[in-house]
């Protein structure tokens, strides 16, 4: 089965190699110094140990924007015209589980042969069943509703893989943090693309400056819904074709 054959019929596909050892250790430093300044100053949210907008935290986090490799295939399930919804992180610190560790799915809309969206998770540790790989329920993302929690569990499988693999999903699969028994932290960053029609989690271009913008390539620009912005006055909606904030064609 290719990719996307897989990718219907199981709900998860497991990319092997996508980064190198070098790459995951430079992803997994600036990840480590970010938990460090939210332990700081978002130390109590419902979230805790989940990084938000992993973009605008380090230099080699926000070049994953830019990935041909990944988003070649996002763009095969989403098209080139999609948009990130959300880039965070999922720590498992030692001995513990985290915000994703509850039955869920992460993508509210079930429309039957329709992705509205598309799961990326980049473990930046091997994910083994001691650390806590995710559980998922292959083919669940054919159901309308949640399975019960025995049953979640007593068929799910876990997303076990190495560090720098990819695994892409389909957000309506359901799915589950484990927990890390072991004395080592697991890490791993998790995007979530959603069609250029949607909206994205955080304003993405009213958030980013123009100024820091411009590290970003014409993908990353694009996933941060630079080609899908509104006009908010007559005269930005008569702006030039090359300067139009909503572009032609954006699916
Ligand atoms: O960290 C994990 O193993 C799962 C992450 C997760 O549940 C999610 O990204 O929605």
């Amino acid at each position: 089965m290719n990719f996307l054959e897989q990718l219907t019929c199981k709900g998860l596909v497991i990319v092997p190699k996508v980064f190198s050892g070098q790459e995951v250790s430079l992803l997994r430093e600036e990840l480590e110094t970010a938990i460090a300044e939210d332990h700081i100053f978002y130390n109590n949210v419902f979230d805790k140990g989940m990084v938000h907008n992993c973009m605008l935290r380090g230099k080699h986090m926000a070049k994953i924007l830019d990935n041909p490799v990944i988003n070649k295939y996002v763009n095969s399930v989403l098209s080139d015209t999609c948009i990130l919804y959300a880039y965070q992180s999922s720590s498992l610190a030692p001995g513990q589980g985290n915000y994703g560790g509850r039955i869920h799915v992460d993508s509210p809309r079930f429309i039957p042969g329709y992705m509205t969206n598309l799961g990326v998770i980049l473990p930046l540790d091997d994910f083994t069943e001691e650390n806590g790989a995710t559980y998922y329920l292959e083919g669940s993302h054919l159901l309308p509703n949640a399975p019960d929690t025995d049953e979640f569990f007593k068929k799910a499988k876990r997303a076990c893989c190495n560090a720098g693999d990819m695994i892409v999903f389909n957000p309506r699969c359901f799915h589950a943090a484990g927990k890390n028994t072991t004395d080592v932290p697991r890490h791993a960053l998790t995007l979530n693309y959603c069609r250029s029609y949607m909206r994205q989690r955080f304003d993405y271009p009213r958030l980013i400056s123009l100024e820091l913008m411009k590290q970003f390539g014409e993908d990353g620009k694009r996933l941060l819904g630079m080609n899908v912005r509104m006009p908010t006055s007559l005269e930005e909606f008569y702006l030039p074709e090359e300067s139009r904030l909503y572009k032609a064609n954006q699916g």
